[in-house]
């Protein structure tokens, strides 16, 4: 099942090239920033490109699985839908082909006839490329395709992908927002516990070399199965060196939260935007935990970085489950957050919501410590 990780690696790879292609050539790039609206809206037009974007990544993902993969065929789940209608009520289900031709041909109908766009598109899409990674080259894991599913979130932090500021990373060693927030999620998860055990990271805007220059990547994986825990990197030593507990928040986290975690003595609040990118700082150790209260974060968002703090002996649990066996005195186990049920009685993608907010983690000490600072004050 090595060969997975190594395929969601290649694919991974080809997603950052599209989101990259998409910003780099002009074509691609006046549709990706174009939001007419109104009367100006053009009717024909299936989705607003950016949306077109995230789903093009998610059906190349799904598509190149498939492909080596038949028997996940249904268990791949993304955070869009392929299906679009245009303001002239057509329907057509954006899909990635087998032939090249037949993308071209379904990606230009979709593009209302733009036959540029398409090809470049299309080339990325079909372009076959092995990304060297020797560690995952060398892997051993015994599971197979039958238990497990996928989430995929193409694009997150899709806001800071259309916006495109070039931010430099601040002395913490992360940027506050920007290009370097968006990231590439593909997580794997066990069928039958929804546990989190394979995710793959690809940061498609890490740094340019030279300004003018191209931006370059870099991508992160974990495993956490059975005896089997490995991370692309090494678990961070600076965790035992901090003095103080830094916690990464989002801006939009409600006042009380932010009141509650600032008396605390020795606490530090850094913001910084995509979720993804948040749970990224905790697992290579720039802050000690993201902490989110309210349900705005998906089982996309944190499927793929979840396995990878599991393979580094972390976690992300529900931030209310944690908080109501705070207050019950319980002592079992640590309530992670899994990704197979849906909530059954919700609609639309908040069945798939981590509902009762979220906290990411390296230490549990320093999870357990957030959450008795936060018990019954928020
Ligand atoms: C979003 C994105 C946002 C995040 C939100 C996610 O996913 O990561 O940045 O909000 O929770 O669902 P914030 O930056 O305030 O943490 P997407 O970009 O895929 O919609
Ligand atoms: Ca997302």
């Amino acid at each position: 099942m090595a060969e997975l990780l190594r395929l969601l690696l290649d694919v991974s790879e080809k997603a950052a090239n599209v989101a990259r292609v998409c910003r780099q050539e002009a074509a691609l790039f006046e549709l990706l920033v174009q939001e007419k609206k109104g009367a100006d809206k053009n009717k024909k037009f299936i989705k607003d490109f950016k949306t077109l974007a995230d789903v093009i990544i998610q059906e190349m993902i799904r598509h190149d699985v498939c492909a080596q993969f038949p028997e996940m065929n249904g268990f791949i789940h993304g955070e869009e839908s392929n299906t679009f209608e245009n303001g002239l009520g057509e329907s057509v289900t954006v899909t990635v082909c087998a032939k090249e031709e037949d993308t071209a041909a379904l990606l230009a109908k979709v593009l209302d006839g733009d036959q540029t766009a398409a090809s470049l598109l299309t080339k990325a899409i079909h372009q076959k490329l092995q990304l060297r990674d020797e560690e995952a080259e060398s892997l051993q894991l015994s599971l197979s395709p039958d238990d497990v599913a996928i989430w995929i979130d193409p694009i997150d932090g899709t806001s800071q992908y259309i916006e495109g500021k070039e931010e430099e990373e601040l002395d913490e060693g992360f940027c506050r927002s920007g290009l370097p927030c968006a990231l590439v999620l593909i997580g794997v998860y066990l069928r039958a516990t929804g546990q989190p055990v394979m995710g793959v990271i690809n940061q498609p805007f890490k740094c340019k070399d030279f300004p003018g220059q191209g931006w370059r990547g870099q991508h992160f994986w974990g495993v956490s199965y059975g005896d089997v825990n490995v991370c692309s990197f090494l678990r961070p030593l600076c965790l035992q060196k901090r003095d103080h507990l830094s916690v990464l928040l989002s801006s939009s986290e409600k006042p009380v939260v932010k009141d509650v975690l600032t008396t605390l003595s020795n606490s530090k609040l850094m913001y910084a935007s995509g979720a993804g990118y948040k749970i990224l700082c905790v697992i290579q150790g720039l802050v000690d935990v993201y902490l989110l209260s309210e349900g705005s974060t998906f089982k996309w968002d944190s499927c793929a970085p979840h396995a990878l703090l599991r393979a580094l002996g972390g976690g992300i649990s529900d931030l209310n489950e944690c908080l109501r066996s705070y207050a019950n005195e319980s002592d079992g186990p640590r309530p992670e957050l899994t990704y197979h049920e849906p909530h059954n009685r919700s609609q639309g993608v908040d069945r798939w919501a981590n509902r009762g907010g979220i906290i990411a983690y390296l230490d549990s000490s320093v999870c357990d410590k957030t959450v008795a600072a936060l018990a019954g004050k928020i």
